[in-house]
């Protein structure tokens, strides 16, 4: 079990849009897996074992924004 970092993120409508934060998120080395909640919206992220030191909230925070969306840590 790794560490996790969840988020608010606002202005997600749709599927696409939970693919494109997740898609972002990803991307990130040291996230493991990650799971978007278009009701609730949020992003629930799993950091890989050892990595939490990569894998920052403000990398989370600034891909999120990168792909169009805001975001604050929960
Ligand atoms: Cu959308």
């Amino acid at each position: 079990m790794g560490e996790t970092i969840s988020f608010e993120v606002s202005g997600m409508t749709c599927q696409n849009c939970v693919r494109h934060v997740g898609t972002a998120l990803r991307k990130i080395p040291g996230v493991r897996d990650v799971e978007v909640n278009l009701d609730q919206g949020t992003a629930r992220v799993m950091l890989a074992e050892g990595k939490a030191g990569e894998a920052t909230a403000g990398a989370m925070l600034a891909a999120i924004q990168d792909a169009g969306y805001e975001a604050k840590v929960l």
